[in-house]
C-alpha cells in the first residue's frame, strides 16, 4: 500500500455563510452572520443593532449582550462580508467545474439553516432553497466528488435568538431535528456523508479564552452544548433508523495544546485543557456519554444541568460513526509567567511555542501537531477520522504574470500532508483530508477577504470590491499532482 488508503477522501472545505452571498434571495431568512460586519487580525467583528431609541449601536461578535429593548439591525453604511460571501450562489457550477479539475473526491460544504427554514420554527421547507442545494448536489455527482454535508455551521437562523432565546431553549432541539430530517429525506439520494455541528466545542471557547469571565456568562453554554448533543444524538438515530447507508460524524475544533513546561502543575493544566477543549464534546458525540471529568467542571462553574433521563438515552443510542475535526495550530498552557512569550493576533491563547512559527493572525504552523492529534483521538475514539478543515490563512498578491504563487501554502500543506501520511502509519484510520477554504472566502473570526486560503483565487476585497472572478493559484496544479498521486508526492519545484 502506498502512504495512503486506495479511495481516500481528498477535497477541500467551506461553509455556506462563508461563501453562497445570495444572503436575501431564494426566500432566505437571516443569520447572525448577516448582522455581522468585517473585522481585521486586531479589531474585532462587529454585530449591529438599533436601540430603542433609534440610535445604532455594536457589540463584539463574541461575548456582548444587546441592550434591553435592541433590535439586531442592517445598515446602509456598514459592510457585512457575509451578505456576498464569494457568490458560490450564482457560481457554483464553475467552482464545481475547477474542484473537479483538481480531483476532488469530496467537498465539504454546510447547508444554510434559513434557506431551509428561514425562522427555524415554520412547519414547510423553503422549497427554492431546497432546489439550489438539490442542483449543487447534481453539479458535484456528475464529476463523481462526494459531499461531506454540515447541518449548522455558524449560520442558524437569526430567530433562534431573537425569537426562542437561544440554544439554551430547549424547543431549538426538536427544530433542529426536523431541519436535519427534512435534510436526510430530502437528500437521501444524494447524500451519505454528514456532520451535525461545527465545532461544537466553540461553545465553550469562552471559558477557554476568558477563563476568568464571570460564571454566569460561562454558564449558558453548558445547557446549550447539552441540547446540541441531544440534537445531534437524534439525528444520528434518525439516520440510523431510516437510512443504513448514511454516515453521521461529529465536526470538533481541533484545540490541541501542548504543557508549556515539564512542570507537573502546567501537566495538569493541559490535561484540563484538553478535557474542556475537545474531550468534553468528543466523548458525549462518540463515546455516548459524559466524561468522568464533566463533574469537576459543572462543579467549577456552578452549572446544573436541565437534562431528562431521555437525553441520557438518546447520547448513548445517538453515538457518531466517524470523528472529524479541523486543524490549524495548536496553543500552550502554563502555571508559569510567559512574559515575552505572549501571543498576538486574533488566537491569542496561552503561551507563544518557542519551537514553531506564528503567521500574523497568531496561528502556529505545527505538522507534528496533527499526527499526535491523530493518534490521541483514534486511541480514545477508535472510529474512521476525517480532517475536515486545515490550510493557511494567508494574504495573496496577484503576480505580473496574472497568478498567485502561494509556495507558502504548499509548503504548509504538503508538511500537513506529510504528518497524516505518518499517522496513517502508525496505524490511524483516516479517511478524507478536506483543505479548509479551497476556494477563496470570507474568514470567520476577522470576516477578511485578504486572509485566503484557497486553491482558486476570487478577485474580491474587503471592501467587496472586485469582479468576482475567479483563477487558478500555484497550489492550485500542486494540489492536483497531490491527489492524482493519491498523496504520494507533495513535492513542488
Ligand atoms: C474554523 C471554522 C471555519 C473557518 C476556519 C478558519 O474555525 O469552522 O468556518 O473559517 O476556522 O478560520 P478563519 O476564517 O477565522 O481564518
Amino acid at each position: 500500500m502506498g502512504r495512503f488508503p486506495e479511495g481516500f477522501f481528498w477535497g477541500g472545505a467551506t461553509a455556506a455563510n462563508q461563501l453562497e452571498g445570495g444572503w436575501n434571495i431564494g426566500g432566505r431568512g437571516l443569520a447572525k452572520t448577516d448582522v455581522t460586519t468585517g473585522g481585521t487580525a486586531t479589531t474585532p467583528r462587529f454585530v449591529t443593532y438599533l436601540n430603542e431609541d433609534g440610535t445604532k449601536g455594536k457589540l463584539p461578535q463574541f461575548g456582548g449582550v444587546l441592550p434591553k429593548g435592541a433590535k439586531y439591525h442592517i445598515f446602509e453604511d456598514e459592510l457585512y462580508p457575509n451578505h456576498v460571501g464569494n457568490d458560490f450562489y450564482h457560481h457554483y457550477k464553475e467552482d464545481i467545474a475547477l474542484f473537479a479539475e483538481m480531483g476532488f473526491k469530496m467537498f465539504r460544504m454546510s447547508i444554510a439553516w434559513p434557506r431551509i427554514y428561514p425562522n427555524a420554527i415554520e412547519e414547510k421547507p423553503n422549497e427554492e432553497g431546497l432546489k439550489f442545494y438539490h442542483d449543487v448536489f447534481n453539479e458535484l455527482h456528475k464529476y463523481n466528488i462526494e459531499p461531506l454535508v454540515t447541518i449548522s455551521h455558524y449560520d442558524d437562523p437569526l430567530y433562534i435568538e431573537t425569537g426562542l432565546g437561544g440554544w439554551q431553549n430547549r424547543e431549538v432541539i426538536d427544530h433542529y431535528v426536523k431541519y436535519a430530517k427534512t435534510l436526510m429525506d430530502e437528500y437521501k439520494d444524494d447524500v451519505k456523508y454528514w456532520l451535525t455541528f461545527n465545532e461544537i466545542n466553540c461553545l465553550l471557547m469562552m471559558k477557554m479564552f476568558a477563563p476568568n469571565a464571570p460564571k454566569e456568562m460561562i454558564r449558558p453554554a453548558y445547557q446549550q452544548l447539552h441540547n446540541q448533543f441531544v440534537a445531534s444524538a437524534k439525528t444520528v438515530e434518525y439516520a440510523h433508523e431510516n437510512y443504513p447507508n448514511m454516515k453521521v460524524g461529529c465536526m470538533l475544533a481541533g484545540m490541541a495544546s501542548y504543557p508549556w513546561t515539564c512542570d507537573p502543575k502546567d501537566i495538569l493544566l493541559n490535561q484540563f485543557s484538553m478535557q474542556e477543549g475537545i474531550y468534553y464534546c468528543g466523548d458525549v458525540q462518540a463515546l455516548g456519554e459524559y466524561g468522568y471529568y464533566a463533574k469537576r467542571m459543572w462543579q467549577e462553574d456552578g452549572v446544573v444541568l436541565d437534562a431528562t433521563p431521555e437525553d441520557f438515552e438518546h447520547l448513548k443510542n445517538g453515538k457518531v460513526d466517524f470523528f472529524s475535526f479541523s486543524y490549524y495550530n495548536t496553543s500552550c498552557n502554563t502555571t508559569h509567567d510567559f512574559g515575552e512569550y505572549a501571543g498576538s493576533g486574533n488566537m491569542t491563547l496561552g503561551a507563544k511555542n518557542p519551537y514553531l512559527q506564528y503567521s500574523e493572525w497568531g496561528w502556529s504552523t505545527d505538522p507534528s501537531g496533527l499526527r499526535w492529534l491523530l493518534g490521541e483521538l483514534y486511541a480514545r475514539y477508535k472510529m474512521p477520522l476525517m480532517v475536515v478543515e486545515n490550510g493557511l490563512g494567508a494574504i495573496d498578491k496577484v503576480e505580473e504574470d496574472g497568478m498567485v504563487h502561494d509556495t507558502y501554502r504548499i509548503d504548509y500543506m504538503a508538511q500537513h500532508i506529510d504528518a497524516m501520511a505518518d499517522a496513517i502509519n502508525d496505524g490511524v484510520d483516516l479517511i478524507a483530508y478536506t483543505s479548509w477554504g479551497c476556494i477563496d472566502l470570507v474568514s470567520a473570526g476577522t470576516g477578511e477577504m485578504r486572509k485566503r486560503y484557497g486553491f482558486i483565487y476570487v478577485d474580491l476585497d474587503d471592501e467587496l470590491k472586485g469582479s468576482l472572478a475567479r483563477s487558478r493559484k500555484e497550489s492550485f496544479f500542486w494540489y492536483k499532482k497531490v491527489i492524482e498521486t493519491n498523496g504520494e508526492d507533495v513535492s513542488w519545484k
